[in-house]
């Protein structure tokens, strides 16, 4: 069904694609390359939210070439007018004539209409070259679409014996600056950041994504970066805490009881239920799936992790492991309160890598859904 021009057409829409990883959010990042007589003749990928689509970039670049035209694009194009209007028309009224598509479009306001309308318009559609990439490469919005939570990964940093920081709750740094590094990726990656109280107290970390993974001929607007958020169930956090300061937003989410104080008045705050004490896990991730987050990185200590995982809600287990031993006394990685082998949770390894002298292992848990 596929030639190897189709493969090759393809592979370039999902590097083009990957462009728009930065910024795109909440809308998945798509790359569109349109080509006749097997020739490229316009390409693009997603603008930022509210911006135009990979299939609108690709067709202006292309102008009058695109008739004729076959369209290579990584998701299925939109039916619907939201920010922006329907690519399934713009395709059809620039005179496309073939759309090989990757993954469909599970956004139920999509979800097989962009194909339907190309057909009914008498367009030859194709679908399902790469999806497996694709279903990676857009594993956050595919999971906020499909199951209303967005893709949790959970981010430690560890000794070789399995301990994040000294008794004292000293931990920096454990594992080195190439791996600190890698961190600032996955938090750009992310559309939201999330720690708890302890973490903020401890470490007063500020969460922030730097500047220099924006280096692509368009900024992001500053507002799409990270959100930061502090799962701070009695509003603990201090005012001059280095996750309230700066441009980047960030939001307190606490106990619908906690008495606010004062100083936190003019902060961010978002009230949750809770369950044992604490907000619940599910409830935090559902919160940010409302505000239409697909990728969130957890970099806390071990209570909120292992709720998390504990919950079955972590999607992924990011672990950089140095080649030091923090002794006995240090804390431990999670706090899973298991005491028989059958609560044990398993988990797959899919990707381990040496990252400067630090290893970096990604595991998913079985129990993850
Ligand atoms: C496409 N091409 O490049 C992307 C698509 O509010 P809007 O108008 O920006 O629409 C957002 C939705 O469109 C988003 O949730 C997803 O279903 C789809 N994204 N579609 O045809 C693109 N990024
Ligand atoms: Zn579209």
């Amino acid at each position: 069904m596929f030639s190897a021009l189709d493969d090759q057409f393809m592979a370039r829409a999902l590097r083009l694609a990957d462009r728009g990883k930065y910024w795109a959010r909440p809308n998945p990042h798509v790359g569109c390359v349109l080509v006749r007589d097997s020739t490229i003749v316009g390409e693009g990928f997603t603008r930022p939210a509210g911006g135009d689509h990979a299939e609108v970039v690709a067709l202006r670049a292309a102008g009058d070439a695109a008739r004729g035209s076959t369209a290579y694009v990584t998701l299925e194009p939109c039916a619907h007018t939201g920010r922006t209007p329907p690519c399934s028309q713009a395709l059809i009224k620039a005179g496309v004539v073939r759309v090989v598509v990757a993954l469909r479009d599970p956004n139920p306001k999509v979800d097989g209409g962009g194909l339907k309308d190309l057909v009914a318009a008498g367009v030859d559609v194709t679908e399902g070259l790469m999806a497996d990439q694709v279903e990676l490469q857009l594993a956050g919005f595919l999971a906020r679409q499909r199951r209303g939570r967005p893709r949790l990964r959970i981010k430690l940093a560890m000794s070789l014996d399995g301990r994040t920081a000294m008794a004292s709750g000293e931990s920096q740094w454990i594992t080195g600056a190439d791996a600190r590094r890698d961190v600032q990726r996955l938090r750009a990656e992310s559309c939201a950041i999330l720690t708890g109280t302890g973490t903020v107290l401890s470490d007063n970390c500020a969460l922030t994504v730097r500047d220099a993974f924006f280096d692509d001929e368009l900024l992001p607007r500053p507002e799409r970066r990270a959100l930061r958020v502090v799962a701070d169930t009695h509003l603990r956090t201090p005012p001059d805490a280095a996750v309230l300061q700066g441009a980047q937003p960030s939001l307190l989410m606490h106990a619908q009881d906690a008495e606010c104080p004062e100083s936190l008045v003019g902060s961010n705050r978002l009230a949750l239920p809770v369950i044992g004490g604490r907000l619940a896990p599910a409830e935090i991730l559902s919160a940010l799936a409302a505000m239409e987050c697909n990728e969130i990185l957890l970099e806390s200590g071990p209570t909120l992790a292992g709720a998390m995982l504990q919950s079955g809600l972590a999607d992924q287990l990011i672990i950089y492991m140095a080649p030091v031993l923090l002794g006995s006394r240090a804390r431990p990685l999670l706090e899973l309160p298991f005491d028989r082998m059958a609560d044990a949770l398993k988990l797959s390894l899919v990707d381990r890598r040496e990252i400067g002298a630090d290893q970096r292992f990604v595991f998913e848990p079985h129990n993850a859904g």
